[in-house]
């Protein structure tokens, strides 16, 4: 069986509700292991043996282990193609790899500049003007979200549920910690309540034990 290890409210919520869908498409069930990031247990020993880069998340099938949320997503759904993760068309599927890799190169890196500033700069003005800069790029990406959100069909990659989704719910979530307020993006916060109704994502919010709330005004 397939094992996750994901932070609660991270960036491994993208592979965690893939595997929902993937256990309600196919029956197939999956273990997860959750990696208290707040407390450093991504720097244990036991962990850097499954992933020497300190990250989530982590796929670990017949002893082997899988970082990189990208190879972790291609991986299940080649594994899992009536799953309906990607689509199966070339074009299209490059065209969806296309976003996903965006969010994944672009947008995520972003924040990391926002919670981990002391990752960047040296000096408290600094990190601070790293902080304030990397929160307003931030917005930015996520106006454009909100604007590839307008041509949804009706999920970003297509007639199916998928990861461009998943990982939409939890930029607009970062985004609350980044004093971004949700209702100032009416049309992705729609789009996020949807995703977070759907009966996958919904599951994969429970075990993590996450909500939606995340913005608190000032
Ligand atoms: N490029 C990596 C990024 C993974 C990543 O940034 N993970 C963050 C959580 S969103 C993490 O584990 N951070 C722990 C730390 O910074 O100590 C991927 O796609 O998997």
């Amino acid at each position: 069986m397939m094992k996750l290890y994901y932070g609660p409210g991270a960036c491994s919520f993208v592979p965690h509700a893939a595997l929902e869908v993937i256990k309600s498409a196919t029956g197939d069930d999956f273990e997860t292991q959750s990696v208290k990031l707040h407390k450093g247990e991504q720097r244990s020993p036991e962990y850097l043996a499954l992933n020497p880069l300190g990250l989530v998340p982590v796929l670990v099938e017949d002893g082997k282990a899988l970082n990189q949320i990208v190879a972790i997503c291609d991986y299940l759904d080649r594994r899992y193609p009536q799953a309906g993760l990607l689509p199966t068309e070339p074009w299209e599927r490059a065209q969806a790899l296309s976003s996903f890799a965006w969010m994944n190169n672009t947008v995520h890196p972003t924040f990391t500049h926002v919670f981990r500033p002391a990752n960047f700069a040296t000096g408290e003005a600094a990190q601070e003007d790293v902080k304030r800069f990397a929160a307003a790029k931030f917005r930015e990406h996520l106006e454009r979200i909100q604007a590839m959100i307008a041509h949804a069909t009706p999920w970003l990659l297509g007639a199916r549920i998928s990861f461009a989704d998943f990982y939409a719910l939890v930029f607009l979530r970062w985004g609350g910690f980044a004093g971004i307020d949700p209702a100032s993006l009416p049309a992705y916060q729609a789009f996020v309540d949807r995703v977070a109704a759907h009966p996958a994502v919904a599951s994969a919010m429970a075990r993590e034990g996450i909500k939606l709330d995340t913005y608190k005004p000032a």
